[in-house]
């Protein structure tokens, strides 16, 4: 009889285990960056620009330098002596740290002023004085390529407009070919608005030099902590192994910690400077204004159709308004991300996207907010794209999407776009969400209600993304390749440490990788002490976004916990005296093929290594493993949303929702649904409310709390989940595939395209995100689309 533990009892793979985060958590007791103090310490604030775009004439600071308290004012002029006013960034373009001789965008970082306390500083920073001459502003990709435009980038050589590339990618003869011979064409154009991680927790950081040691030690706000000791080497040209990155607990990355701010780079100069800690902790409007935006894309796009509903083709366009500094963070070979992983579901024969991206005079923008690199754009456009189709047609939206989905016989598929997709059965999860929402039953309530002037929609979006980048023959970061990595120390008592290059932010990384350490181990996931975040202590890795930690560090961990069971096995031949093939292993426990009930435990292997190896064998119970993936994980979902509108203000309510997710095996299904839950509120709100933009002068409109709304539990519409779909990913260890991002990214699409359903009729063809009231009352009303791009007017 086996003597295997329960999995699930201990904590393993497929249980909802209780987040063991939560327990600081929840009392108040997490340790962000604002919560370290150091002896010693000093306070940094920013001056920002009031003006998007205008050249500096002078900037006066004996004001601020007068005010007791303060201990340094520094100026773009003084970073440059040390060549430190312009830094590279992840996407091989510059940025300026403090500017010197222009500014660019509203917001944009001036000088700082380092003081005894944050109020000090904050008072001296408005004693500085800065004699702007203002600029004509660009805040959109067609003012950028206009005739008379400014250059805004009159900084660099070689730049003599604003266009910072042109990429292509697909089969462009092919494409037009499929077009000539289409029964149909169907086109769709609008804007993917700017919108803002929003994180609750601003970014920061403490530096801290110790000339007496060289180390600099800082504490900050990283969802990549390797990469930044990686940067500060480089641009503060300090030795990497002087170098220490702490990244404590995080309140909410999304993306927007993954950028390099001026705000950390100046902390680090000042503590150099002075020789004292030195923090900077971003205030919110600070966070809104100045930091890594997401999308502001926009799209052109057309499907060739054959009159049976088959797609045929399909063909891009895209232009991404990056703001004033290009500095994406993605992998350096895409210029636009992985916009082009769009329509990997669909069995699409041939496509073609260009993209262009332009300079403006707006905050550097265009990172990935909770999205594997522009994938949230990518399949929002196609699932926009499908139901105009689907429409234009005549079509069902449900059997149009099925009869040219992927089928489950055609994996690995090679998508239009020469991507890969590992596995999926997308068919039957559009069935379970169909039944989930009763479609016939609603087709039939919407069309009664429609004669009773009741305005119901539906919308269905459904996608696959691909979540965790690398590998690393296609992946890389500046030339870092992206790969990830795990280091597990088995203790005598057989409780163990595991460390990963990867760095959570709330997804609950101490809770689920001591989950897998228990699959594969049979140690009890409570035995199992998850540490993330410290490069002294963390092994090599790429960090957390993209949804990569699963499909990566998540790897990571099963291989070390496989070496480890590898030697402790030697252990298990050695305590049993038989040799190793007759060794057989079941969870948690040794023993010998011919006499089960002789075994031992992984606990008793783990003291062996510590007091009883054989001859020859190395002490102790540890090792690392550097995870190199195949390839992308691509899990696959599908949203469906019903809604009313109200004909007289535009306002409108969702009904009911449900959401099938396939992410292969789910380490620990409680957390997978809170991801799903997340991301579909972060969708809900993108949809419906979040609503942050530019006037002609490039004022960021939108930028507080009170007009750019946080969902609270009161808008946040009910959630139906349904996780009976599961397809393993074939390539990773445990078949797990990537959760953290799938409901931001296909959510959008089901909530517009349910509002666009409840329009139909009105010759409306797109009203651009957030849906708000008036936008949608306007369609309604004058029967035209609604363009939400920038420039809108001031008093909007
Ligand atoms: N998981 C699981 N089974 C799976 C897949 C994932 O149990 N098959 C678990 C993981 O073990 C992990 C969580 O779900 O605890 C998310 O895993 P994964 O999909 O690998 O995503 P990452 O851990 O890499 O998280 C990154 C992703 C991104 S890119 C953004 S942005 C985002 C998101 O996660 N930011 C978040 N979710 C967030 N959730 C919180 N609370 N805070 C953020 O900042
Ligand atoms: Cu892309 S937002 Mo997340 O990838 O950190």
């Amino acid at each position: 009889m086996s003597q295997a533990v329960d999995e699930i009892k201990i904590g393993g793979v497929g249980a909802s285990r209780k987040r063991v985060e939560d327990n600081r958590f929840i009392r108040g007791k997490g340790n962000y960056t604002d919560d370290i103090v150091l002896p010693g310490m000093l306070h940094m604030e920013i001056l920002r620009s009031p003006l998007a775009h205008a050249r500096i004439k002078s900037i006066d600071t004996s004001r601020a330098w007068d005010i007791p308290g303060v201990h340094l004012v520094l100026t773009g002029e003084m970073m440059a002596t040390r060549n430190l006013a312009w830094m590279p960034t992840l996407s091989y373009d510059t940025q300026a740290v403090l500017a010197t001789d222009k500014v660019r965008f509203q917001g944009q970082e001036v000088a700082c002023v380092i003081a005894d306390d944050p109020y000090i500083a904050k008072d001296a920073c408005e004693a500085i004085v800065v004699d702007y001459e203002p600029l004509p502003v660009i805040v959109n990709p067609m003012q950028a390529v206009a005739e008379d435009a400014p250059v805004i980038r009159d900084d660099k050589e070689n730049q003599p407009d604003n266009v910072i590339y042109n990429w292509e990618v697909g089969d462009r003869d092919g494409t037009d070919r499929a077009f000539a011979s289409a029964d149909l064409v169907s086109k769709l154009e609008l804007h993917y608005p700017r919108s803002h991680p929003s994180p609750i927790e601003c970014c920061g950081s403490i530096a801290d030099f110790n000339r007496a040691t060289s180390k600099l030690t800082v504490y900050m706000t990283t969802q990549a902590p390797h990469i930044i000791r990686a940067a500060v080497a480089m641009v503060a040209e300090l030795p990497e192994h002087m170098i220490r990155i702490v990244s404590p607990d995080i309140g909410g990355g999304f993306g927007n910690k993954v950028p390099v701010y001026p705000g950390y780079v100046c902390s680090i100069l000042a503590s150099i400077l002075l020789e004292r800690p030195v923090k900077w902790i971003e205030d919110k409007s600070g966070n809104l204004i100045s930091t890594g935006f997401a999308r502001d894309i926009y799209l052109k796009g057309e499907m060739a159709l054959r009159k049976d509903g088959k797609i045929l083709a399909v063909r891009m366009h895209a232009d991404a308004d990056h703001g004033a500094f290009f500095s994406d963070a993605q992998p350096s070979k895409f210029k636009i991300g992985l916009l082009h992983s769009t329509f990997a579901a669909y069995d699409v024969p041939v496509a073609h996207l260009t993209a262009r991206g332009t300079y403006s005079n707006k905050a550097p923008g265009g990172v990935a907010y909770r999205c594997s690199f522009r994938v949230t754009e990518a399949m929002f456009f196609q699932e926009r794209m499908v139901q105009e189709a689907a429409s234009d047609l005549g079509m069902d939206q449900a059997q149009f999407r099925a009869m040219n989905f992927v089928r489950d016989d055609q994996f690995p598929h090679r998508t239009p776009f020469g991507f890969l997709t590992d596995s999926g059965q997308y068919g039957k999860c559009l069935d379970v969400a169909l039944k989930a929402i009763d479609y016939d039953n609603f087709r039939q309530e919407q069309a009664e209600a429609r004669k009773r002037g009741r305005l119901l929609g539906l919308g269905i979006s459904t996608m696959t993304e691909p979540l965790g980048a690398g590998n690393s023959r296609e992946y890389d970061i500046l030339g870092i390749k992206m790969f990830d990595s795990a280091d597990l120390k088995v203790h005598m008592t057989g409780k163990a440490i595991l460390r990963t290059g990867a760095k959570t932010q709330g997804q609950g990384h101490e809770t689920t990788w001591a989950q897998i350490v228990a699959h594969e181990l049979g140690i009890p996931a409570e035995d199992v002490v998850v540490e993330e975040g410290d490069t002294d202590t963390a092994p090599f890795g790429m960090g957390t976004y993209a949804s990569r930690s699963t499909p990566v560090a998540g790897a990571a961990v099963a291989m070390v916990s496989r070496k480890i069971r590898a030697k402790a096995r030697k252990l298990a031949a050695h305590l049993l005296e038989v040799s190793e093939e007759d060794i057989e292993w079941e969870l948690g426990r040794f023993y010998v093929r011919s006499a089960p009930d002789r075994g031992v435990t992984i606990q008793e292997c783990a003291i062996a290594a510590y007091s009883n190896m054989p001859d020859g064998m190395e002490p102790g119970l540890e090792n690392t493993a550097y995870y190199d993936p195949p390839n992308l994980t691509w899990p696959f979902a599908v949203y469906i949303v019903t809604v009313e509108v109200d004909p007289q203000t535009g306002v409108w309510d969702v009904l009911k929702m449900v959401a099938v997710d396939d992410c292969g095996v789910r380490i620990n299904p409680m957390i997978v649904e809170g991801q799903i839950m997340g991301g579909l509120t972060e969708a809900y709100a993108m949809s419906n409310m979040q609503f942050i933009t530019f006037d002609a002068e490039g004022n960021c409109v939108g930028a507080n709390y009170m007009d750019y709304l946080l969902p609270t539990a009161w808008e946040t519409p009910g959630y139906e989940l349904h996780s009976e779909v599961v397809t393993p990913c074939p390539h990773h260890p445990i078949g797990a595939k990537g959760i953290g991002e799938c409901a931001a990214v296909g959510g959008p699409a089901a909530f517009v395209n349910a509002v666009m359903d409840a329009l139909s009729g009105t010759g409306v063809r797109n009203v651009d995100m957030p849906l708000l009231p008036d936008r949608v009352w306007e369609a309604l009303t004058y029967h035209r689309d609604v363009s939400g791009a920038p420039p809108v007017r001031s008093d909007d």
